[in-house]
Formats: C-alpha cells, sequence, structure tokens
C-alpha cells in the first residue's frame, strides 16, 4: 500500500515536473517592440511567436499607464500565421502602455504574458468603454451556485447508489 502510494507520488510529481517542457508557443517580439518609445499613437499592435496562432479567442488588450484603461480597437485579435494583432485606438496619456496577451498555441494550450511599450508625448485619443473593449464578458460563464448545485446532486446520486449498493440483498 505504501509502495503504491509512493508510485502514484512519483508519477504525479514527474508529470508535474515534464508536463511544461512539452512546447507551446512562446513570444518572439513585439510591435511597438517590447520597451520600446514610440513618439505618436501606433495604429495597430501585433505581437509575434515562434509557432502558428490557432484562431480562436485569441486575445491582446492595450493597457494605458494607470494600467486598467483600455486602448485596443477590437474585442479579438487578428491571427497571421505566428502572430496576432488588433487595431489600436488613438492613444492619450503620455506614459507605459502595457500589451497583454493571450493566445491559443497550435498544440491547443493558452500562452499569456505582457510587453511594454512607452508613449512619449500625449495623444489626443480616449479609452475604449469597458463594454467595447470586451471586459463585461469576462465574468461571464456559469454562476457558481449553479456548479454548487450540479456537486450537491452528484453527492446525493452517490450516497443513493452507495446506499444500495451496500444494502444486503434479500432472497
Ligand atoms: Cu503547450
Amino acid at each position: 500500500m505504501k509502495r503504491a502510494l509512493l508510485l502514484a507520488a512519483l508519477v504525479l510529481g514527474l508529470t508535474g515536473l515534464t508536463a511544461p517542457a512539452f512546447a507551446h508557443n512562446t513570444f518572439v517580439g513585439s510591435s511597438p517592440g517590447n520597451g520600446a518609445t514610440v513618439g505618436s499613437s501606433p495604429k495597430q499592435v501585433s505581437v509575434t511567436f515562434g509557432e502558428p496562432v490557432q484562431q480562436g479567442e485569441n486575445r491582446i488588450s492595450v493597457l494605458g499607464p494607470d494600467g486598467h484603461s483600455q486602448w485596443q480597437a477590437q474585442r479579438l485579435a487578428t491571427v497571421d500565421g505566428d502572430s496576432v494583432r488588433v487595431p489600436l485606438r488613438e492613444l492619450g496619456p503620455a506614459g507605459r502602455y502595457t500589451i497583454a496577451y493571450r493566445v491559443i498555441s497550435a498544440d491547443g494550450h493558452p500562452v499569456s504574458g505582457t510587453a511594454t511599450f512607452t508613449l512619449s508625448a500625449p495623444g489626443h485619443g480616449t479609452p475604449a468603454a469597458p463594454e467595447q473593449a470586451g471586459q463585461s464578458d469576462t465574468g461571464g460563464g456559469v454562476p457558481v451556485w449553479v456548479w454548487a448545485v450540479g456537486v450537491v446532486v452528484l453527492l446525493a446520486v452517490a450516497i443513493g447508489l452507495a446506499l444500495r449498493l451496500t444494502r444486503p440483498v434479500r432472497k
């Protein structure tokens, strides 16, 4: 019994260690370049990876110097081989903007990360309204109480089954 547990722990440990080693996509670069300074608002932002990006829920959010205002002009990023891009609104305040990406690798795994660039001279733009930026749908999905009810029902079914199975058979 102890040996079996040890073996199970070992297998879990090994898979846990090796799982991240299987290639998923890696960040290669961005435009504007990571750490670059631009004098005026770029028309678009793109991020390039080491492998092709799958079509789907690929997103690039461009966050303003305040850390939360959003400046991308499109909810989903356009895939172009191994890179993704979104058009930008005209930027506003000068300062450091963050390119936050989340894309789907060719192997189906999501890859996310950030790059930054600095706008040296303020533009005349204003950030996207939350619903335009696609923020309103991030809280979507199944409400927690539905899950809770599901778990309770499953438990009840399991207990019922267990009781039936353990009940002595009468003849
Ligand atoms: Cu992967």
